[in-house]
């Protein structure tokens, strides 16, 4: 350790001068998250069906058409409710002490208890049941015998595959007590989230999406991850359209009903410039500082978009109404 080190306490203001606390400014690699030991990957029993690539760890190529028939998308309705309840059923287990690897456990037993596979397992040879994504990882943590800490905050990602379609969704959970500013970034995070999907319109370029959540997250000073973007999903984990979160002109698809695609910012406190781990899955902040993301699945209606992953006893079936600020 070095003197500053031995001398300033975490959350003392950082030597620095920038008024961060220590730990969140110049404590550096002290204050990281490290990759863990990951375990093997739970089994499915042969009963629950699998998508394509649960035994090649390859999808199939397929070109799903990005409007989906009335039966897809009551199927995909199904498989996003069963998404939905597995994250907060997960989300429940987050406390200090408790491991990431334990989180993909509750997950794992709770989408089979669904019926439902967990579709990371295997897709491209990832080897979990869901993403934990803590603190600077902006997404794809794989879930390791990391305990969770007092002051973490963790995003959870679930994908249910039911009945032949995914349903994707993600929320940030805070565990213990969480500083005023990680507070105010996930707050905000699930802002952004909300504004893109109330900017969803038949007849829209999906650009306003990225427009919306862009112009939020940059009003409080934040930066927009660009190295990964929503996705079309349905019989496919992952399809047409590509959505990105910051606004690009070259995201002109056309919003028309039927469509299916997630929406899942996100957002940094500081640079918005993604590194990989050595694990090649994970990508983190690249100054270390933190990152949020929320995400739902979304349908493309008449009247804007319905959450195909509502959060359990909060239905949000509906677009938020016109003048409520969020259109
Ligand atoms: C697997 C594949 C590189 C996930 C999502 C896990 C991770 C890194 C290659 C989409 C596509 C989650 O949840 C997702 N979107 O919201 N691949 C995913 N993997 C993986
Ligand atoms: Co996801």
């Amino acid at each position: 350790m070095t003197d500053v080190a031995a001398r300033i306490k975490a959350n003392d203001p950082c030597w620095c001068g920038s008024g961060r606390k220590y730990k969140r400014c110049h404590r550096g690699l002290l204050g990281r998250v490290l990759p863990g030991r990951v375990g093997p990957p739970r089994p499915v029993p042969p009963d629950i069906a699998r998508p394509d690539y649960a035994s090649t760890g390859e999808p199939a190529a397929r070109d799903e058409p990005m409007v989906k028939s009335p039966e897809v998308v009551c199927r995909v309705r199904r498989a996003g409710l069963v998404a939905a309840e597995v994250l907060a059923l997960t989300g429940a287990a987050v406390a200090p002490g408790v491991t990431t690897d334990e989180l993909d456990a509750v997950a794992h037993a709770a989408y089979l208890e669904r019926g439902a596979y967990p579709s990371t397992l295997n897709y491209h040879g990832y080897p979990k049941s869901i993403c934990t994504s803590v603190n600077e990882v902006i997404c794809h943590g794989i879930p390791d015998d990391r305990p969770l800490a007092d002051g973490d905050i963790v995003n959870i990602d679930v994908t249910a595959y039911l009945d032949g379609v995914h349903g994707d969704c993600s929320a940030m959970f805070l565990v213990g007590e969480v500083d005023e500013e990680s507070c105010r970034l996930v707050e905000v995070t699930r802002e952004c989230r909300d504004r893109g999907i109330a900017a969803v319109a038949p007849g829209r370029p999906v650009s306003d999406i990225g427009a919306a959540i862009e112009g939020h997250a940059r009003a409080h000073g934040y930066g927009v991850v660009r190295a990964f973007i929503g996705h079309g999903i349905g019989e496919t984990f992952h399809t047409r359209p590509s959505i990105p979160h910051y606004y690009t002109p070259e995201a002109a698809t056309v919003m028309e009903p039927g469509m299916i695609f997630t929406v899942e910012p996100m957002i940094t406190l500081g640079s918005w410039r993604e590194k990989m781990w050595d694990n090649g899955w994970t990508a983190v902040t690249a100054d270390g500082r933190r990152s949020a993301q929320f995400e739902h699945t979304l349908l493309v209606t008449e009247a804007g978009a319905e959450v195909l992953t509502p959060e359990p006893g909060r239905p949000e079936l509906r677009p938020p109404a016109r003048g409520s600020g969020l259109r």
